[in-house]
């Protein structure tokens, strides 16, 4: 699937549209979800035009995975989620009921979240 550069998350990284920004470096931008699960839901995307998870998996730089990954732990820290826990997930393609075509990974936290329904 190539990437669509109209689909939102890429119109908030151009500031076409507005966000509730939390968080934001060179390869990375994070936000309050439109329509939050849980007491906080943060969207941490990454800079680069990946369209799923399997994308940037596969085609991201060691140094662009590194830093999503560090900064998507700190922002959960920072959100004061590390205690007493919270979730991470990211839904991929269809099967995965992925809405938005640019990688993106949520941050479920603060309430009991429950086991984990696929
Ligand atoms: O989830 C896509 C998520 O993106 C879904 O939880 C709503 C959220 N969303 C959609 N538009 C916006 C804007 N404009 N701001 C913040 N959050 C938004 P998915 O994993 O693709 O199913």
């Amino acid at each position: 699937m190539s990437y669509d550069p109209s689909n939102v998350f890429a119109r908030i990284l151009r500031g076409e549209i507005p966000c509730k920004k939390v968080y934001e470096d060179a390869h990375v931008l994070a936000f309050h979800d439109i329509n939050p699960q849980t007491p906080t839901h943060i969207l941490v995307i990454p800079k680069g035009a990946y369209v799923s998870f399997d994308d940037f998996s596969a085609k991201a730089s060691a140094e662009e995975i590194a830093a999503f990954v560090r900064a998507a732990g700190q922002i959960a820290r920072d959100a004061g989620l590390d205690q007493p826990g919270y979730r991470v997930l990211s839904n991929m393609g269809r099967d995965g009921h992925q809405e938005v075509p640019h990688f993106h990974l949520h941050i479920f936290g603060g309430r009991p979240l429950g086991r984990m329904v696929p």
